[in-house]
């Protein structure tokens, strides 16, 4: 049998590697982080739907997701983050931002730094295309990573983007949802000021440091150039954390971002 935890990604392919669900990328960090083994599925949009729902038996499934080796099933990037931290407690808190493990850490500082992170998850790290602007800003690139008739029917629809979605989103101003994507970003440059040689978890990093990192990483695997604009060149104190980060675990993200 497979010891290993399997973690659902999206991707546009089987054997692509442009990994650019922001909320996946929380948990592969997380993982990362706790020192756990695991290997990524790719799967797309309808795969969600279809398989993962029937393999799963949990019908509101969603990526990220995680299948341990005995077949129990586990979705939501906060909720793994959680079980993570109450499963490995002699790794570093994933919640404290002290780099000392779980098992020392006191209660209270726990809870402290998972409300910031929940925080931080339910505002910055959503997706929600009503009021953030990165689903909007990054439409088109992702469009061009939906591969296959049916799924492109499936992701285009006016069932999953309202009526005439598809035509509305590539209509946007896209000077405009750039403008408002580096407002997005200014105060982590300032946080971060006002924090030297510090991550955004505290003195090393934790959840809040990789759902930045999943939005990060999603616009960097979609347009590196634009990526660059928004995130980069906003202040070296942000483009220091982000080569860190993506150095981190054996430059992991690094190695994701360069391998296509
Ligand atoms: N709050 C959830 C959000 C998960 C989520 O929205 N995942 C998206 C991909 S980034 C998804 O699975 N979407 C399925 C779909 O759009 O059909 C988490 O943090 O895990």
């Amino acid at each position: 049998m497979n010891r290993v935890i399997k973690l659902y990604e999206l991707a546009p392919s089987p054997t692509s590697t442009r990994y650019y669900s922001p909320t996946t990328w929380k948990t592969r960090m997380s993982l990362l982080h706790k020192n756990v083994d695991f290997e990524t599925v790719p799967i797309n949009f309808l795969d969600i739907r279809g398989d993962l729902v029937i393999r799963s038996g949990q019908a509101n499934i969603t990526v990220p997701a995680i299948e341990l080796p005995d077949g129990t099933f586990i979705y939501d990037s906060f909720r793994i983050a959680e079980w993570l931290e109450d499963n490995y407690p002699d790794e570093s808190s994933l919640f404290t931002g002290d780099g000392k493990p779980s098992r020392d850490a006191h209660s209270e500082h726990v809870a402290t730094g998972r409300n910031y992170a929940r925080l931080i998850d339910l505002g910055l790290g959503a997706s929600k295309s009503e009021w953030a602007v990165w689903y909007d800003l990054f439409f088109p690139q992702l469009d061009q990573q939906i591969i296959g008739e049916e799924q492109r029917i499936y992701f285009t629809s006016d069932s999953r983007l309202g009526p005439h979605g598809y035509q509305k989103l590539l209509a946007l101003d896209r000077q405009e949802l750039t403008r408002r994507a580096k407002m997005n970003v200014q105060p982590l440059v300032e946080f971060l000021r006002e924090h030297p040689n510090q991550y955004f978890q505290g003195t090393h990093p934790g959840q809040v440091d990789y759902i930045i990192f999943g939005r990060y990483a999603y616009c960097r695997m979609l347009d590196p150039v634009l990526t660059n604009e928004i995130w980069n060149e906003q202040g070296e104190e942000l483009s220091n954390w982000i080569r860190i980060l993506s150095q981190a675990y054996n430059g992991h993200a690094q190695h994701l971002f360069d391998s296509f």
